[in-house]
């Protein structure tokens, strides 16, 4: 079993809306948090890098909104204190699936074969996720479920929240790893300062 729990995602349908609500729940045991990159697999392939660690409640110290549209991100650079927990209001506005991901340049580059098997299998489709196909794809392929804490990954209309705590000197980037999307602009560049 994982040392972390599957995160409990909790949809609350609206009007036209879905509100996704993200909780990371956490085990007590002092965790390697950069043996997460930024996708499902393994990622036993690239050198641990420190991208930070889900962030605490109570170690917030500001809320960062993000929307996502077809193909670009707004705001299209984050500048964050290092050591900073922020709290991302993450909407997906565009007409397409997308994905609001921290971690390093090489780790956004490993998440997108990834990200084109949940295509194949079905789980990521044009502007819906088949969470259905990806429990199926989790039990074939050992991952599917798209559940690390640095990622979120959501539908046209929904929203999510994500608590994440920055590290120090690292160079990061926050991406959309759908195949295209990375490459059609959605990334931003994270400045990490004092
Ligand atoms: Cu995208």
């Amino acid at each position: 079993m994982s040392i972390f729990r599957k995160w409990c995602v909790v949809r609350n349908a609206g009007a036209n809306k879905f509100f996704v609500m993200v909780f990371a729940i956490l085990a007590l045991s002092p965790i390697n948090w950069a043996s997460f990159a930024a996708g499902s697999g393994d990622h036993k392939h690239h050198k641990a890098t420190d991208i930070g660690e889900p962030g605490k409640k109570s170690e917030v110290s500001r809320k960062i909104e993000i929307t996502m549209f077809d193909n670009y991100f707004q705001p299209p650079f984050l500048r964050i204190k290092e050591g900073e927990t922020v709290h991302f209001v993450i909407t997906n506005s565009g007409e397409l699936v997308h994905e609001f991901n921290i971690a390093t340049r090489e780790m956004h580059k490993a998440h997108i074969p990834e990200m084109q098997a949940m295509i194949e299998h079905g789980v990521i489709l044009v502007d819906k996720i088949d969470w259905d196909a990806a429990k199926s794809m989790q039990k074939k392929i050992g991952h599917g479920m798209h559940d690390e804490p640095n990622s979120v990954l959501l539908e046209p209309g929904e929203k999510a929240e994500l608590l994440w705590k920055f590290p120090r000197n690292t160079k990061l980037e926050f991406a959309c790893n759908v195949p295209g999307h990375y490459d059609a602009g959605m990334v931003g560049k994270i400045k990490l300062g004092y």
